[in-house]
């Protein structure tokens, strides 16, 4: 029989790394996904088959995190020897203008999973999706698993009930239940409106002459910069322990905002100078090599500051230590920062390239995508 797992947050970044990586070591994948109004599974589309075949790897079922019912039936129904709770209202900013759903979601989205698994009586192994945002003001650096937490976002606050609700039903119930405290990890399927992915698809944007300029908020965060690949071998492996125990999953290298934009400009042969500061900073283009930005010109502005996108409190740098991870499960993250941000900007590039191919032809994008017929060249 193959080993069973469900994961929450399927669709996501991590959820499609997971899914993938699962896979490939002969699981049968379940997992569950929200009704959207469109397409909400372009992340895993390539691992989905016909479910008419017979014994396809991946089974999708629709649940809410914010729906106890709908999650334990498809616990009743699939009775998984592991879930991986990756799903959750991800978004720090975003937690400031919705605090209450973020809630819903993160903090009891993850007591119904646990109390889900406790009524059933499944013997299932659990991973918690925890955050090194739990650290927020950080009490000492780097973080380790012993460091006390100072949430600061609503975001981190939820994630903090998540966290110790696991640690509670591990404690009380005997429960095989884990919390990996991940920092920031990337990828070319991370979300738009990260701060990684926001600089290498808008650069590249800019690059190809889609857009005139990126706006961002606080350069000077620094953050420990992973690629999620290596951290959801890290999620597997935590269930694979006789032991349950909390792992800090980090590189120990720690970036600015700053040097990630300057990294990703690199990447698309150009040297930025920095001028002005708070909200009037700037980079401007000060030399460009190669032809990867071809609607660039020396000295033309290609950031600015937004203080749209500052947060009402900040978090101002994470480093995290991951030697017990090291010790215990012999993991090692493979991919570093900088070369992280390289494969960002190629993929994003061949998506900028594509879209100014597309405009060149006669596509504009300020008409509905859906509509059909683009609008005749001006
Ligand atoms: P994403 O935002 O890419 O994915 C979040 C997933 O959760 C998506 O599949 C989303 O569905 C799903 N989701 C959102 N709301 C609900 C809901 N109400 N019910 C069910 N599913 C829901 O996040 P990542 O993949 O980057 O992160 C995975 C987890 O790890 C998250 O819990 C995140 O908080 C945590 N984390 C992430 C870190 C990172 O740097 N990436 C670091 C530390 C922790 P849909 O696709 O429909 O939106
Ligand atoms: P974070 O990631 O909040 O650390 O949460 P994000 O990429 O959003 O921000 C990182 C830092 O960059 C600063 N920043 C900006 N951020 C965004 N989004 N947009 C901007 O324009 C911008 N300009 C500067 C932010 O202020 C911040 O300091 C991520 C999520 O994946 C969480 O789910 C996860 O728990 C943590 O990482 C670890």
């Amino acid at each position: 029989m193959p080993r069973r797992a469900l994961i929450t947050g399927i669709t996501g970044q991590d959820g499609s790394y997971l899914a993938e990586f699962l896979l490939a070591k002969g699981y049968e994948v379940h997992g569950i996904k929200r009704r959207a109004s469109s397409f909400n599974t372009g992340r895993i589309d390539h691992l989905y088959e016909d479910p008419h075949r017979p014994d396809p790897g991946l089974h999708l079922h629709y649940g809410d995190l914010t729906d106890a019912a709908s999650l334990t039936r498809i616990l009743a129904q699939t009775r998984p020897d592991e879930l991986y709770n990756l799903g959750a209202q991800s978004h720090v900013a975003v937690s400031f203008e919705a605090p209450d759903y973020t809630a819903q979601v993160n903090a009891l989205g993850t007591l119904r999973l646990l109390e889900a698994i406790r009524f059933l009586k499944l013997d299932t192994r659990i991973y918690q999706a925890s955050t090194s945002e739990l650290y927020g003001q950080v009490a000492e650096t780097p973080q380790r698993e012993t460091t006390p937490f100072h949430p600061r976002s609503p975001y981190a606050v939820a994630k903090l009930y998540a966290y110790w609700i696991t640690v509670n039903y591990r404690e009380a119930y005997g429960m095989h239940a884990s919390n990996g405290i991940l920092y920031n990890h990337e990828s070319p399927r991370r979300g738009e409106t990260f701060v990684t992915r926001k600089i290498t698809r808008g650069l590249c944007q800019v690059a190809q002459g889609l857009e005139p300029c990126l706006y961002l908020g606080n350069l000077d965060a620094r953050r420990d910069w992973g690629h999620a690949r290596d951290y959801v071998r890290m999620q597997w492996l935590m269930l694979q322990q006789d032991t349950p125990r909390d792992y800090v999953i980090a590189t120990g290298q720690q970036h600015s905002v700053r040097q990630f934009l300057i990294w990703a400009a690199e990447g698309l042969g150009l040297e930025l100078a920095f001028e002005g500061s708070g909200v009037t900073e700037r980079a401007r283009v000060a030399r460009i090599t190669g032809d990867l930005a071809p609607s660039l010109r020396i000295g033309q502005v290609i950031a600015r500051i937004d203080p749209r996108y500052y947060r009402p409190a900040e978090v101002d740098s994470l480093l995290g230590c991951a030697a017990r991870a090291r010790e215990d499960l012999g993991w090692q993250p493979e991919i570093t920062a900088r070369a992280l941000c390289a494969e960002m900007v190629a993929a994003d590039l061949q998506e900028a390239r594509r879209d100014a191919l597309l405009r060149a032809q006669g596509w504009r994008p300020d008409r509905c995508a859906m509509d059909g017929t683009a609008p005749p060249p001006q």
